[in-house]
């Protein structure tokens, strides 16, 4: 059936969930045509939310269910009550054999609200197992972790991103928000353009460092020391707001004390970022009247992420910006449902409503709204990397929903045997990602323009995506899987597969949390643009902007953590003596699974490189465009030269969006940060060799 009018809705990828209309085509399709009337993108687009129908067509899709044949070893075509069958059987079995934790699943932050929420409840009910986590972990972790420790609630932006251009002074660290969110960079562009300054903390010249005022370009894995200098020289030139500390704060005296063991010179020294540079960075956030300070996976994904971050909110604290209007710490959260899938309950330690599971106020609340005994409810599980270490050992089968692991996991090499070595596994997926590839039921599902479902933004505004044509036949979406499997396994009831249904459930198991979504309708967000949580309550406007009056601590005050710098897990030394970092492009999203099928997409971005300085090319003795190896402690990679003088010459850089040679994460480190569990994707020891011959 064609859809016959226009349907607004948003982006099928990143967090910024920019506003778009689907118009039908002749086809049976759709196009995207310009939506100017949601204010975030106001129209604007980046090249993958342009294209993003070209991957609802059957010739690069899943368009039924496949199951691998025992005799052959191939997935095989199959019918779809043959393949839930055949996983509720796969679960059923290992369940009875190695107890509910024998049995894992991963979620995804690309997942909406409504499946996150289907997916959490899925595991501590039909399956009774603690093993679930996602892949937000490898995402923003660090930065929730550090949120959470210092506000008592994490909100990526704790303030619309229309509050950006009228700050005073904005530090972007570890963002490259002209690739990664480029309507996005026009928040930026206004900041300029009002006489706001912009400092950029990358150790690459980027697209987005362009635009800076000023450019710091620390060796990788060193943002702690480089913040720590930063509030070093906020507390010897006296420009500490104590009149803010004192009235909204708590814990200041241990967190100076350690700051100020962080001497510009020592921090010139681990960083190389020049001591005259820093006391300009300090010198510009504190003379701007107002201040921000965001970042993005740079700063979070290392093994000390959390604490990175919650030095980086010390001097925002410090200096009192935090809890002002125009002022804040920011965390630019990056997938489509970045933020609300970190909030209902696919976190190993979560329920609904950014509930603890070890709560046991949380744990009968949301009991009560499911039907259930709290004490049936399993206790917390393992972090994303654990458990995919885990597969193969104690956790023996896993059903996989909204991730390509097999890409996008550190020390992927490890990851990919560890789901080879599975006695059973399950994937639903819109295309054959080379996760997929590996399972014994493959379930294909249905994409964003082909369903409805909410998501929430980086902005926490909750946002509607809207149905807006008929999908394969062969299809169904993860909804009508959980429904189905969770019928096959004993529960009738409890998983409808009508999305509004499970939002209207998820609200109820919010209802009193910290993320509360009690007041937020499907008709609310359609009429207002979206809607802010915290929204307790159908007369409630929603909370575009937190922490005004108080911060959400029990007494109401940010607390600074006292924090101090530390090495990476890896350092580099005689036989690895360059650092590795990774990050994205702006044509490839994520492991590469939807937009590598895309036709205009790979043409700008058709493969991975290393990117590396004129010095270190010559050294190595590789040109533009020669094969070179890296090689770390976990494997090695081969991709083509992309020589560029506007990366540190001790440092190379990989996107990690392509498998096979190429991957990136082949060569990761999978060390953890002790409190978020988020691996060191941004820091790691290699070598480099030409490839060549
Ligand atoms: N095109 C595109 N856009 C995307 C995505 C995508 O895959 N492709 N993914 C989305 C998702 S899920 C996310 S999480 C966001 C990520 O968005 P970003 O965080 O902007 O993306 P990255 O490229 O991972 O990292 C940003 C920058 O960190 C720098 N960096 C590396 N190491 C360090 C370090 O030690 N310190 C500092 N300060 N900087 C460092 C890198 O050079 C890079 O320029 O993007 C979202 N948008
Ligand atoms: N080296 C390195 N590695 C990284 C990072 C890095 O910076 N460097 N960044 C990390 C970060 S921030 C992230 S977020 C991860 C992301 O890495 P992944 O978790 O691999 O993310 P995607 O590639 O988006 O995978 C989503 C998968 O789910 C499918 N999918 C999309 N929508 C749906 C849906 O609605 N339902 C179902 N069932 N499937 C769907 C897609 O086709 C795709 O196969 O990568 C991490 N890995
Ligand atoms: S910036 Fe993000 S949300 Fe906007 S069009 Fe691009 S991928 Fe989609
Ligand atoms: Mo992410």
């Amino acid at each position: 059936m064609l859809a016959t009018a226009i349907t607004s809705t948003h982006c099928p990828y990143c967090a910024l969930q920019c506003g778009m209309n689907l118009r039908p085509t002749e086809d049976g399709g759709v196009d995207v045509v310009e939506r100017t009337d949601f204010p975030v993108n106001r129209g604007a687009l980046c090249g993958k939310g342009r294209t993003a129908p070209a991957v609802l067509s059957p010739s690069v899709r899943l368009t039924g269910p496949l199951v691998r044949d025992r005799a052959t070893g191939r997935l095989e075509p199959a019918g779809w009550e043959e393949a839930l069958r055949a996983v509720a059987d796969g679960l059923r079995r290992t369940r009875e054999a190695h107890g509910p934790d024998g049995v894992g699943v991963f979620g995804g932050g690309g997942l909406t609200n409504e499946k996150a929420y289907a997916l959490g409840k899925f595991a501590r009910l039909v399956l009774g197992t603690s093993q679930i986590d996602y892949n937000g972990r490898f995402c923003m972790s660090s930065a929730a972790a550090a949120h959470t420790r210092a506000f008592g609630l994490d909100r990526g932006l704790p303030f619309p991103l229309e509050d950006i251009p009228r700050t005073g002074c904005v530090i972007l660290v570890g963002s490259n928000l002209a690739e990664t969110m480029p309507p996005a960079l026009r928040y930026l562009t206004e900041l300029r353009e009002n006489g706001g300054k912009l400092i950029v903390v990358d150790p690459r010249r980027t697209r987005t460092a362009e635009h800076a005022d000023l450019h710091l370009a620390p060796r990788p894995g060193t943002d702690l020391a480089l913040a720590l200098g930063l509030l070093h020289l906020v507390v010897a030139e006296g420009r500490v707001d104590e009149e803010f500390v004192a009235a909204r704060t708590s814990g200041w005296a241990d967190a100076r004390a350690a700051a100020m063991s962080h001497w510009p010179a020592l921090v010139e020294r681990v960083t190389g970022v020049p001591v005259p540079l820093l006391r300009e960075a300090a010198a510009l956030f504190c003379d701007a009247p107002t201040g921000m300070v965001l970042t993005a996976r740079g700063p979070e994904q290392q093994s000390k992420g959390t604490d990175t971050v919650g030095a980086w909110i010390n001097l925002c604290l410090a200096t009192g910006r935090a809890g002002r209007p125009l002022s804040g710490y920011g965390c630019l959260t990056g997938q489509g449902n970045g933020q609300g899938g970190r909030e209902h309950g696919q976190k190993a330690d979560q329920l609904p409503g950014y509930r603890k599971l070890d709560d046991p106020a949380a744990r009968a609340h949301v009991a009560a709204v499911w039907g259930v005994d709290p004490d049936s409810l399993p206790g917390p599980g393992r972090s994303a990397y654990e458990l995919l270490d885990a597969l193969g050992r104690d956790v023996r089968a896993l059903l996989l929903m909204g991730s390509n692991p097999v890409v996008s996991a550190p020390r992927a090499a490890h990851v990919e045997e560890r789901l080879r070595s599975l006695d059973f596994l399950a994937v639903a997926d819109v295309v054959l990602s080379e996760t997929a590839a590996l399972a014994d039921v493959v379930l294909p599902v249905t994409q964003w323009a082909e369903e409805t479902g909410t998501t929430t933004s980086l902005e926490g505004r909750v946002l509607l995506r809207r149905r807006a044509l008929t999908p394969p036949a062969g299809v169904r979406t993860d909804l009508e899987v959980l429904h189905g499997l969770a019928g096959l396994l004993g529960w009738e009831k409890g998983f409808p597969a009508d999305p509004e249904e499970v939002f209207d459930e998820l609200r109820r198991a919010s209802a009193g949390g910290l993320a509360d979504y009690a007041g937020i309708s499907y008709r609310r967000i359609a009429q207002e643009d979206g809607v802010f949580w915290p929204c307790p309550d159908a007369g409630h406007p929603g909370t575009p902007r937190l922490f005004l009056d108080r911060f959400a601590t029990e007494d109401g005050r940010a607390r600074f953590v006292p924090v101090t710098h530390r090495a990476a897990a890896e350092e580099t030394d005689a036989e690895y003596p360059v650092v590795l970092t990774t990050g994205r492009v702006v044509s490839q999203y994520q492991s590469g699974a939807q937009t590598r099928r895309v036709a205009e997409l790979n043409a700008a971005a058709p493969g991975p490189f290393v990117e590396l300085h004129p010095r270190l090319a010559e050294r190595v003795g590789v040109a533009e465009g020669d094969p070179v190896a890296v090689v770390s402690r976990r494997g090695r990679a081969v991709a083509p030269a992309r020589i560029t003088a506007g990366i540190r010459p001790d440092t190379v850089f990989m996107p990690f969006h392509w498998p096979g040679e190429g991957r990136a994460n082949t060569l990761t480190n999978p060390a953890l940060d002790p409190t978020s569990r988020m691996p060191e994707f941004k820091v790691c020891a290699v070598r480099l060799e030409p490839a060549r011959g």
